[in-house]
C-alpha cells in the first residue's frame, strides 16, 4: 500500500524515521509473509484481505494461522496509515460528531474514554472506535493483529500501540503518542468510513 503523504509529513508528531520504518518494514514484512503463506494456494490469492480474514476456516488448516495473523497486519496497518494525514482538521466532521455527542456526550470527554482504552491494551495492540451495522459506535481494543472483521464492527479510527509505532520518538510514552496521534486523525477519513460502514 502506498501512503497518500510522505514519511517526514506527520512531523512533529509521528517523526520520520518511525513512519518510514513502519511503512517500510513492518507493514512490508506482513505483505511478504501474507504473500509466502499464499504462495502454495493459487486459488485463494485473488482473496481480498477481507475475505480471508472472514473466511480463514475454509483456508488450508496448514496455512490458516499464518494467512489471519499476516492479513490481519496488512488490513490494520493499512487502516492506520489511511486514517492518519498532515492536514488534520483536529475536529471530527458532522456526521460523525453528532454520533460521538450522542454516545458519549462531547468529543472531549470520547477522547479521554478512547485515550483511557489505547493506554489499557496490554502489550501489543490497537484501539478502535467502530461503528455497529445499527450505527452505534463502540471502542474497542484488539490484541497483536486480530481485526474487527469477525465481530462485524466497521473501524472509524484506529490506533496502532505496539510499540513499534512510537518507541523511536515517544519511548515509553504510549500517552504522549496517543495525543500526538490525535493530532494527525484524518477525520474526513474517518466521517467516509462511519457513513459508509
Ligand atoms: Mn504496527
Amino acid at each position: 500500500m502506498q501512503l497518500n503523504y510522505s514519511y517526514d509529513a506527520l512531523e512533529p508528531f509521528i517523526d520520520t524515521k518511525t513512519v518510514e520504518i513502519h511503512h517500510n518494514r513492518h507493514l512490508k514484512k506482513y505483505v511478504d509473509n501474507l504473500n509466502k503463506a499464499l504462495e502454495n494456494s493459487p486459488k485463494y490469492q485473488c482473496w481480498s484481505l477481507k475475505e480471508l480474514i472472514k473466511n480463514s476456516y475454509l483456508l488450508p488448516y496448514n496455512i490458516q494461522n499464518d494467512v489471519i495473523n499476516n492479513a490481519g497486519g496488512v488490513f490494520n496497518h493499512n487502516f492506520y496509515f489511511s486514517g492518519m494525514t498532515p492536514n488534520s482538521s483536529r475536529f471530527p466532521r458532522p456526521r460523525l460528531l453528532a454520533a460521538i455527542e450522542c454516545q458519549f456526550g462531547t468529543f472531549d470527554e470520547f477522547k479521554s474514554i478512547f485515550k483511557a482504552t489505547a493506554l489499557k491494551v496490554f502489550g501489543s495492540g490497537y484501539a478502535a472506535l467502530c461503528v455497529n451495522p445499527l450505527g452505534k459506535l463502540k471502542i474497542v481494543t484488539l490484541p497483536n493483529q486480530c481485526t474487527v472483521l469477525p465481530i462485524d464492527l466497521c473501524p472509524v479510527i484506529m490506533i496502532d500501540v505496539w510499540e513499534h509505532s512510537y518507541y523511536l520518538k515517544h519511548q515509553n510514552m504510549r500517552d504522549k503518542y496517543i495525543d500526538d496521534w490525535f493530532e494527525v486523525i484524518d477525520w474526513d477519513f474517518a466521517e467516509e468510513c462511519y457513513i459508509q460502514k
